[in-house]
């Protein structure tokens, strides 16, 4: 940056120097279109270092290979079926049932759907002016966010008949609940902890992997006294300690379309719910054609 910085300075005073004085009108033109042209670089210099910079941070932040967090990887237990115009943004699993929520202005929905069907069984509509993000269910009742709207509904799990909804500060990407809080994600990596009754933010964690920040935090779920979250723009999902921010291992999910699955155009992957139960993921992302139920295994 400083050696491109240095050449325009440069450069502007060489240009500057060399002008005629008898063309003293066109030399003011010349200048200040230059000093102009200055402006705009260092500004597009400034932009793309400050892009460069998260970046890094955020290849650096999972970026493993000969660090000491551990890595695991996944086995496929059943395939099936996922509505592949569903933009998903929240998964989760609660008494048997899968609800999801999808986003996009004028098409996001909190849905239930048939896990080994894919269809739709109940669907809420959002006003076109909201962007449907992560949803957690505390109690009988569903929670979702949304993403710029600084707003989140809340719904009877029952129906999905809307009978809330509440205001929170910055943006909505994920949700999950520990039982005593909500945890929520806004794209950065720090998440918050909201009262479950009246929204408030109560407290933040710093997520971090081996002293870097990691950011892109998205679709979380709480799992037997962990945080995992999906890392937006990477088939990646960080287990988290809830306590310390730490990240304790990471889950590689590369691979799990193949190339009969990718016809149709298919997003990232976003969506994480936990089967109890049977102490399985169900994983999707938006707009795959596919819902696949995984467990975690260690990776070779
Ligand atoms: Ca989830």
């Amino acid at each position: 940056m400083t050696s491109i910085g240095y050449y325009i300075d440069n450069k502007y005073r060489q240009c500057y120097l060399h002008v005629d004085r008898s063309m003293a009108a066109y030399t003011i033109m010349k200048t200040r279109e230059i000093y102009e042209l200055n402006i705009v670089a260092r500004i597009i210099i400034f932009t793309l270092c400050a892009l460069f910079v998260q970046f890094e941070q955020a290849l650096s932040a999972y970026s493993n290979e000969n660090g000491s967090v551990p890595i695991f990887g996944y086995k496929v237990l059943n395939t099936y079926p996922h509505d592949p115009e569903a933009f998903t943004q929240g998964l989760l699993l609660n008494n048997g049932k899968l609800y999801e929520s999808t986003g996009i202005k004028g098409q996001s929905t909190l849905r239930e759907v048939d896990i080994t069907t894919g269809e739709v069984i109940n669907s809420h509509s959002l006003g076109d002016e909201y962007f449907g993000e992560g949803i957690s269910v505390v109690n009988t009742k569903i929670v979702q966010l949304t993403w710029r709207s600084k707003t989140g509904f809340v719904y009877n799990t029952a129906d999905l008949k809307p009978i809330g909804r509440f205001k929170y500060k910055g943006e909505g990407w994920g949700i999950t609940f520990d039982g005593k809080h909500l945890i929520m994600s806004n794209g950065t990596a720090t998440l918050q902890f909201l009262d479950p009754h009246t929204f408030k933010t109560v407290g933040e964690l710093e997520v971090h992997n081996e002293g870097s920040k990691v950011v892109m935090l998205n679709e979380l779920e709480y799992i037997e006294g962990e945080i995992y979250a999906n890392i937006l723009g990477a088939d990646k999902i960080a287990r988290i300690d809830p306590h310390t921010g730490r990240v304790t291992g990471w889950i590689d999910l590369s691979g799990l379309l193949n190339k009969e699955n990718k016809k149709k155009r298919v997003d990232v992957l976003n969506g994480i719910a936990y089967d109890k139960e049977n102490k399985t993921l169900l994983v999707t992302g938006k707009l795959w054609p596919k819902l696949f139920e995984i467990e975690i295994v260690p990776k070779n």
